[in-house]
């Protein structure tokens, strides 16, 4: 079965893609809950959190700096911005290729629901 992730990476699907480098895509999430809400993809495809190697710590590490990027590009590093990443169905996983969201633009909540 396809992967809808690794297809947006290769630009198989269309996205508004807001940073990319050889490593990892960002791009608007198309059902936002918050007026920030972008998912940052490694282009490896890594099903869920899981599944994440010790050699794949370091890409890890660099979806968290693209999360920082772009969050000063939109402008809300100072204000905050919460990063998430689901793993699983009961976390609310639906897309099986590892992202991270940045949510922000208005105030977060706890717990989160
Ligand atoms: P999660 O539930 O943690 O697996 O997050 C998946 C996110 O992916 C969810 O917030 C909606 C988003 N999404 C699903 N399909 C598409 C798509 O085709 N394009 C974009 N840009 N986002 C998508």
């Amino acid at each position: 079965m396809k992967c809808l992730f690794c297809e947006i990476a290769e630009k198989k699907l269309p996205a508004r893609i807001l940073f990319e480098d050889v490593h990892a895509i960002a791009f608007e999430d198309v059902y936002p809950q918050a007026p920030v809400h972008v998912l940052v993809v490694p282009k490896k495809h890594i099903s869920t959190s899981l599944e994440i190697n010790p050699d794949d710590n370091w890409l890890v590490g660099h979806l968290f700096q693209i999360a920082n990027t772009v969050a000063g590009q939109k402008g809300i590093a100072e204000r905050g911005f919460r990063l998430v990443m689901n793993t699983n169905p009961e976390s609310g996983q639906t897309v099986f290729h590892i992202h991270l969201h940045m949510l922000g633009g208005r105030v977060m909540h706890w717990p989160p629901g």
